[in-house]
Protein backbone atom coordinates (compact mmCIF):
# COMPACT_ATOMS: atom_id res chain seq x y z
CA UNK A 1 0.00 0.00 0.00
CA UNK A 2 1.31 3.49 -0.99
CA UNK A 3 1.54 5.98 1.72
CA UNK A 4 -1.40 8.03 0.29
CA UNK A 5 -3.51 4.60 0.11
CA UNK A 6 -2.57 4.08 3.57
CA UNK A 7 -4.28 7.44 4.52
CA UNK A 8 -7.43 6.79 2.94
CA UNK A 9 -7.95 3.09 3.85
CA UNK A 10 -7.05 4.85 8.09
CA UNK A 11 -9.56 7.36 7.72
CA UNK A 12 -12.21 4.81 6.37
CA UNK A 13 -11.70 2.58 9.35
CA UNK A 14 -11.37 5.48 11.62
CA UNK A 15 -14.80 6.78 10.55
CA UNK A 16 -16.12 3.24 10.46
CA UNK A 17 -14.84 2.52 14.06
CA UNK A 18 -16.12 5.78 15.41
CA UNK A 19 -19.70 5.00 13.61
CA UNK A 20 -19.60 1.35 15.58
CA UNK A 21 -18.40 2.79 18.40
CA UNK A 22 -21.75 5.13 18.13
CA UNK A 23 -23.86 1.89 17.76
CA UNK A 24 -21.93 -0.32 19.62
CA UNK A 25 -22.24 1.29 22.79
CA UNK A 26 -24.57 -0.59 24.78
CA UNK A 27 -23.05 -4.20 23.39
CA UNK A 28 -19.69 -3.54 23.48
CA UNK A 29 -17.39 -2.66 26.98
CA UNK A 30 -15.84 0.89 26.00
CA UNK A 31 -12.52 -0.79 26.34
CA UNK A 32 -12.69 -2.58 23.23
CA UNK A 33 -12.58 0.43 21.09
CA UNK A 34 -10.48 2.52 23.19
CA UNK A 35 -7.63 1.89 26.22
CA UNK A 36 -9.71 3.90 28.92
CA UNK A 37 -7.06 6.31 30.10
CA UNK A 38 -6.98 8.48 27.11
CA UNK A 39 -4.53 11.07 28.21
CA UNK A 40 -1.83 11.65 25.69
CA UNK A 41 -1.17 11.73 22.19
CA UNK A 42 0.20 8.51 22.20
CA UNK A 43 -3.52 6.88 22.96
CA UNK A 44 -4.98 8.14 20.06
CA UNK A 45 -1.84 6.36 18.31
CA UNK A 46 -3.33 2.97 20.04
CA UNK A 47 -6.53 3.80 18.54
CA UNK A 48 -5.47 3.56 15.46
CA UNK A 49 -3.45 1.01 15.41
CA UNK A 50 -6.22 -1.33 16.45
CA UNK A 51 -7.47 0.06 13.54
CA UNK A 52 -5.36 -0.96 11.31
CA UNK A 53 -4.32 -4.56 12.44
CA UNK A 54 -7.23 -6.34 14.29
CA UNK A 55 -6.02 -7.69 17.47
CA UNK A 56 -7.35 -10.92 17.68
CA UNK A 57 -5.26 -12.06 14.30
CA UNK A 58 -2.25 -14.29 15.32
CA UNK A 59 0.87 -13.62 15.32
CA UNK A 60 2.73 -15.57 12.64
CA UNK A 61 4.33 -18.88 14.04
CA UNK A 62 7.03 -20.41 12.30
CA UNK A 63 8.94 -24.38 12.17
CA UNK A 64 11.82 -25.97 14.10
CA UNK A 65 14.04 -25.06 11.14
CA UNK A 66 13.52 -21.61 11.97
CA UNK A 67 14.65 -21.85 15.87
CA UNK A 68 18.02 -19.88 16.69
CA UNK A 69 20.30 -21.60 17.66
CA UNK A 70 20.89 -19.44 21.21
CA UNK A 71 18.20 -17.40 21.91
CA UNK A 72 19.39 -14.26 23.16
CA UNK A 73 18.69 -12.34 26.55
CA UNK A 74 17.98 -8.73 27.13
CA UNK A 75 17.16 -6.60 30.00
CA UNK A 76 17.62 -8.07 33.55
CA UNK A 77 19.51 -11.73 33.03
CA UNK A 78 19.13 -12.62 36.65
CA UNK A 79 17.33 -10.55 39.18
CA UNK A 80 19.96 -11.28 41.95
CA UNK A 81 18.02 -10.30 45.10
CA UNK A 82 18.02 -12.47 47.95
CA UNK A 83 14.60 -13.29 47.30
CA UNK A 84 15.38 -14.50 43.94
CA UNK A 85 18.45 -16.35 44.76
CA UNK A 86 16.44 -18.43 47.42
CA UNK A 87 13.93 -19.50 45.08
CA UNK A 88 16.95 -20.48 42.32
CA UNK A 89 18.65 -22.37 45.40
CA UNK A 90 15.41 -24.82 45.26
CA UNK A 91 15.20 -24.92 41.87
CA UNK A 92 11.55 -22.58 42.19
CA UNK A 93 9.81 -25.54 44.58
CA UNK A 94 9.09 -22.53 47.07
CA UNK A 95 7.92 -20.47 44.34
CA UNK A 96 4.29 -18.94 44.21
CA UNK A 97 2.15 -17.07 42.05
CA UNK A 98 0.36 -14.12 43.40
CA UNK A 99 -2.77 -13.60 41.18
CA UNK A 100 -5.40 -11.00 42.69
CA UNK A 101 -7.14 -7.50 42.57
CA UNK A 102 -9.86 -7.46 40.49
CA UNK A 103 -10.92 -10.76 40.45
CA UNK A 104 -13.36 -12.95 42.53
CA UNK A 105 -10.98 -16.03 43.63
CA UNK A 106 -7.77 -15.12 44.30
CA UNK A 107 -5.00 -17.33 44.20
CA UNK A 108 -1.57 -18.47 44.77
CA UNK A 109 -0.06 -21.48 42.13
CA UNK A 110 3.06 -23.47 42.48
CA UNK A 111 4.80 -24.54 39.13
CA UNK A 112 3.22 -27.23 39.03
CA UNK A 113 -0.07 -25.90 39.49
CA UNK A 114 0.80 -23.86 36.55
CA UNK A 115 1.86 -26.52 34.49
CA UNK A 116 -1.30 -28.04 35.34
CA UNK A 117 -3.11 -25.67 33.24
CA UNK A 118 -4.10 -25.77 29.40
CA UNK A 119 -1.06 -25.12 27.44
CA UNK A 120 0.29 -24.18 23.99
CA UNK A 121 3.52 -24.56 22.40
CA UNK A 122 4.32 -21.99 20.00
CA UNK A 123 7.21 -20.92 17.75
CA UNK A 124 7.30 -17.69 17.56
CA UNK A 125 9.44 -14.41 16.29
CA UNK A 126 10.42 -12.27 19.37
CA UNK A 127 11.32 -8.07 18.19
CA UNK A 128 13.31 -5.90 20.72
CA UNK A 129 12.92 -2.24 19.68
CA UNK A 130 16.78 -1.99 19.98
CA UNK A 131 16.86 -3.76 16.72
CA UNK A 132 17.24 -7.41 17.26
CA UNK A 133 14.55 -10.08 16.37
CA UNK A 134 15.22 -14.08 17.94
CA UNK A 135 13.02 -17.25 16.51
CA UNK A 136 12.02 -19.16 19.89
CA UNK A 137 9.32 -22.40 20.89
CA UNK A 138 7.71 -21.23 23.96
CA UNK A 139 5.55 -23.27 26.05
CA UNK A 140 3.18 -22.19 28.30
CA UNK A 141 -0.16 -21.81 30.57
CA UNK A 142 -2.81 -20.18 28.16
CA UNK A 143 -3.13 -16.88 30.35
CA UNK A 144 -6.88 -17.15 29.82
CA UNK A 145 -7.25 -20.77 31.67
CA UNK A 146 -6.12 -18.90 34.87
CA UNK A 147 -8.36 -15.99 33.96
CA UNK A 148 -11.50 -18.76 33.50
CA UNK A 149 -9.74 -20.12 37.56
CA UNK A 150 -9.62 -16.20 39.13
CA UNK A 151 -12.97 -15.01 37.67
CA UNK A 152 -12.26 -11.78 36.70
CA UNK A 153 -14.59 -8.73 38.04
CA UNK A 154 -16.28 -6.82 35.42
CA UNK A 155 -14.58 -3.42 36.30
CA UNK A 156 -10.99 -5.75 35.75
CA UNK A 157 -9.58 -3.88 32.35
CA UNK A 158 -5.84 -4.77 32.46
CA UNK A 159 -3.43 -7.16 33.92
CA UNK A 160 -0.63 -6.05 35.85
CA UNK A 161 2.64 -8.04 35.88
CA UNK A 162 4.86 -7.46 38.73
CA UNK A 163 8.52 -8.64 38.50
CA UNK A 164 11.28 -9.85 40.55
CA UNK A 165 14.54 -7.58 39.69
CA UNK A 166 14.69 -4.17 40.32
CA UNK A 167 16.50 -1.53 38.42
CA UNK A 168 18.85 1.38 38.77
CA UNK A 169 20.13 2.81 42.28
CA UNK A 170 16.94 3.25 43.30
CA UNK A 171 15.66 -0.69 43.15
CA UNK A 172 12.88 0.23 40.58
CA UNK A 173 10.60 -2.69 40.54
CA UNK A 174 10.24 -4.01 36.54
CA UNK A 175 6.33 -4.20 36.00
CA UNK A 176 4.26 -4.40 32.76
CA UNK A 177 0.54 -4.27 31.53
CA UNK A 178 -1.88 -5.62 29.17
CA UNK A 179 -5.09 -4.76 28.38
CA UNK A 180 -8.58 -8.00 28.68
CA UNK A 181 -8.03 -8.38 24.74
CA UNK A 182 -4.05 -9.44 24.84
CA UNK A 183 -4.98 -11.11 27.79
CA UNK A 184 -7.05 -13.64 26.30
CA UNK A 185 -5.80 -13.67 23.08
CA UNK A 186 -4.95 -17.66 22.01
CA UNK A 187 -1.09 -17.07 21.62
CA UNK A 188 -0.90 -15.10 25.04
CA UNK A 189 0.71 -17.26 27.56
CA UNK A 190 3.24 -17.69 30.76
CA UNK A 191 5.55 -19.49 29.62
CA UNK A 192 8.25 -21.71 31.49
CA UNK A 193 9.49 -23.29 28.61
CA UNK A 194 11.96 -21.93 26.13
CA UNK A 195 13.24 -24.43 23.25
CA UNK A 196 11.84 -27.48 25.16
CA UNK A 197 13.52 -27.08 28.10
CA UNK A 198 12.83 -25.15 31.59
CA UNK A 199 12.63 -21.39 30.81
CA UNK A 200 16.63 -20.03 31.89
CA UNK A 201 17.28 -17.68 34.41
CA UNK A 202 18.17 -15.01 31.70
CA UNK A 203 15.15 -15.54 29.93
CA UNK A 204 12.63 -14.84 32.74
CA UNK A 205 12.35 -17.93 34.96
CA UNK A 206 10.22 -19.40 36.23
CA UNK A 207 7.53 -17.62 34.24
CA UNK A 208 7.67 -14.74 31.77
CA UNK A 209 4.82 -13.67 29.70
CA UNK A 210 3.91 -13.83 25.50
CA UNK A 211 2.07 -11.56 24.02
CA UNK A 212 3.06 -12.31 20.81
CA UNK A 213 1.66 -9.64 19.06
CA UNK A 214 3.53 -6.58 20.76
CA UNK A 215 7.62 -5.75 21.24
CA UNK A 216 10.03 -7.50 23.55
CA UNK A 217 9.58 -5.31 26.46
CA UNK A 218 5.62 -5.88 27.40
CA UNK A 219 6.86 -9.84 27.96
CA UNK A 220 7.44 -9.38 31.46
CA UNK A 221 9.74 -12.04 32.59
CA UNK A 222 10.16 -12.93 36.37
CA UNK A 223 6.97 -12.73 37.19
CA UNK A 224 5.85 -12.85 41.07
CA UNK A 225 2.87 -11.83 40.86
CA UNK A 226 -0.34 -10.91 38.19
CA UNK A 227 -2.44 -7.63 39.97
CA UNK A 228 -5.91 -7.31 37.71
CA UNK A 229 -6.92 -3.46 37.82
CA UNK A 230 -9.59 -0.52 36.44
CA UNK A 231 -6.59 1.81 36.18
CA UNK A 232 -2.62 1.65 36.35
CA UNK A 233 -2.28 5.62 37.41
CA UNK A 234 -1.22 4.53 40.59
CA UNK A 235 1.42 1.90 39.96
CA UNK A 236 4.90 3.07 39.83
CA UNK A 237 4.84 6.48 37.28
CA UNK A 238 1.51 5.50 35.98
CA UNK A 239 1.91 4.62 32.64
CA UNK A 240 1.22 0.99 32.89
CA UNK A 241 4.84 -0.60 32.60
CA UNK A 242 8.86 0.56 33.71
CA UNK A 243 9.67 1.46 29.99
CA UNK A 244 6.43 3.21 29.42
CA UNK A 245 7.26 5.15 32.38
CA UNK A 246 10.61 6.09 30.70
CA UNK A 247 8.67 7.47 27.11
CA UNK A 248 8.32 3.97 25.33
CA UNK A 249 4.48 3.48 24.13
CA UNK A 250 2.04 1.32 26.09
CA UNK A 251 0.40 -0.66 23.22
CA UNK A 252 4.01 -1.62 21.38
CA UNK A 253 2.08 -3.70 18.52
CA UNK A 254 4.32 -5.42 15.51
N1 LIG B 1 11.29 -8.43 34.32
C1 LIG B 1 11.80 -8.03 33.16
N2 LIG B 1 11.17 -8.35 32.02
C2 LIG B 1 11.66 -7.96 30.83
C3 LIG B 1 12.84 -7.18 30.72
C4 LIG B 1 13.51 -6.85 31.94
O1 LIG B 1 14.55 -6.18 31.96
N3 LIG B 1 12.95 -7.29 33.13
N4 LIG B 1 13.30 -6.76 29.48
C5 LIG B 1 12.33 -6.76 28.38
C6 LIG B 1 12.93 -6.62 27.06
S1 LIG B 1 13.36 -5.05 26.55
C7 LIG B 1 13.02 -7.66 26.18
S2 LIG B 1 13.55 -7.46 24.58
C8 LIG B 1 12.72 -9.01 26.62
C9 LIG B 1 13.96 -9.86 26.48
O2 LIG B 1 13.65 -11.21 26.70
P1 LIG B 1 14.81 -12.25 26.64
O3 LIG B 1 15.80 -11.93 27.75
O4 LIG B 1 14.20 -13.59 26.80
O5 LIG B 1 15.50 -12.07 25.30
O6 LIG B 1 12.27 -9.10 27.97
C10 LIG B 1 11.49 -8.03 28.39
N5 LIG B 1 10.99 -8.32 29.70
MO1 LIG C 1 13.62 -5.16 24.32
Amino acid sequence: MSTHDRRTHLKALLALGGTLFLSGCDRLSRSNWFPPILKSADRLNDAVQHALTPRKAMAREYSPEDIAPGFRANGSTNPKTPAYLELVSDNFGSYRLQVGGLVQSPVNLSLADIRALPSRTQITRHDCVEGWSAIGQWKGARLSALLEKVQPLPSARFLVFHCADRWGSAQTPYYESIDMEDAYHEQTLLAYELNNAPLPVANGAPLRLRVERQLGYKMAKYIMAIELVERFDHIGDGNGGFWEDRGYAWYAGI
